[in-house]
């Protein structure tokens, strides 16, 4: 089961590494870390098993901040429908995008991250995607609002990139040119 202790946080140096693609069919391994990933995700969303392991709220985690350099991902989260997106992306791209940006009007969390970080982070407001889901078959999917966000964010862990290398460093709330703003005004 994976626990807050297994999470690397920033400054350790596999979090600035690009993963290496995953090869099919998966090994045992590579199995259990994509379930383990996935369960991380649905504990820490449930206050009491959140509370009874310790466990920081996260709607997505990379391979990489448990220190493993594969290219993998999982998100567990809601769509702006109220349908469950709940999987792992293996080998995941972003196919084609929006002109359009948008940015958490909050700003981004990480579980690598013990500090806020103020400012906002710029992505698309539209991706399409591929990846490969744990059985090898390739999925396409379109996502906006925050899956969109959340898919950016994790696939930036795995090409080695944080969610502050794109705020704005002398002014982090500058207004981001052709973006809707997401979240609370
Ligand atoms: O955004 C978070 C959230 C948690 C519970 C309910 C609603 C939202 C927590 S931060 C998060 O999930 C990170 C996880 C990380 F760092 F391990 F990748 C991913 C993230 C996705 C989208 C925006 C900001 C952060
Ligand atoms: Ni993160």
């Amino acid at each position: 089961m994976i626990l807050m202790e297994h999470i690397i946080r920033e400054g350790h140096p596999s979090l600035r590494i690009k993963a290496e693609e995953v090869k099919f069919p998966l090994t045992e391994e590579d199995k259990k870390l994509a379930t383990d990933m996935l369960e991380y995700l649905i504990n820490s969303q449930n206050p009491e098993t959140a509370e009874k392991y310790g466990l920081r709220p996260g709607i997505g985690l990379a391979a990489n901040q448990v220190n493993s350099l594969k290219r993998m991902f999982a998100l567990h989260l809601e769509n702006e429908k109220g349908e469950l997106l709940s999987f792992v992306a293996i080998n995941p791209k972003i196919a084609s995008h929006s002109v359009e940006k948008t940015y958490l009007t909050t700003g981004e969390g990480c579980l690598s991250v013990d500090r806020t970080v103020p400012g906002y982070v710029p992505r698309y407001a539209r991706i399409t995607v591929k990846f490969f889901n744990v059985d090898g078959q390739e999925q396409k999917m379109r996502l906006n609002g925050l899956p969109a966000i959340a898919f950016q964010h994790e696939l930036d862990h795995l090409n080695g990139v944080m969610f502050y290398d794109h705020i704005n460093e002398e002014n982090p709330f500058e207004p981001v040119p052709d973006a809707i703003p997401f979240g609370e005004k």
